[in-house]
């Protein structure tokens, strides 16, 4: 009984990724090699469990069932102070990289269907575009998106 105590314990150590080193308790830790995706969802949603329906879901932010640019700007982090110094020439390029990943109709936006098709049957993931895990806080986008309408 005691060995299989120790085996439980070491083996919630290693899903915890090391949690009792530092402030991270609540968030998943991933590996190295976890894509983009990922890190993003473990990082910044404290998720490491998801699919492609729920992470399109939880970028779409404005609900109307497809991803526009600025969504997907925002999904990366491009609208957050930490990625002020990006340019808009590069912000483009990064729109025009996903959109052609993932906008298999041509339409201009990415729809949940299109998304889920990507990456759950062809297997595909979202790229590093080297924004950071992409910060983007909901509550602050309610508040801009009130501040727009007006
Ligand atoms: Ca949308
Ligand atoms: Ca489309």
């Amino acid at each position: 009984m005691r060995l299989s105590g120790i085996i439980v314990a070491a083996l919630a150590g290693r899903a915890l990724g090391h949690g009792d080193h530092g402030s991270g308790s609540q968030r998943p830790v991933v590996d190295e090699n976890a894509s983009w995706m990922q890190k993003h969802m473990a990082e910044e949603h404290h998720a490491a469990d998801f699919d492609a329906a729920s992470f399109f879901a939880l970028h779409d932010f404005d609900g109307d069932g497809s991803w526009d640019g600025e969504e997907i700007l925002r999904t990366y982090g491009l609208m957050d102070e930490s990625n002020k110094h990006v340019t808009e020439d590069r912000k483009a390029e990064i729109v025009g990289v996903i959109t052609k990943l993932l906008d298999t109709n041509r339409d201009g936006v990415v729809s949940r269907d299109e998304f889920v098709h990507v990456i759950e049957v062809e297997g595909k993931t979202l790229p590093d575009m080297g924004t950071g895990p992409g910060h983007h806080g909901d509550d602050e986008y309610e508040y801009e998106i009130h501040h727009w309408e007006k």
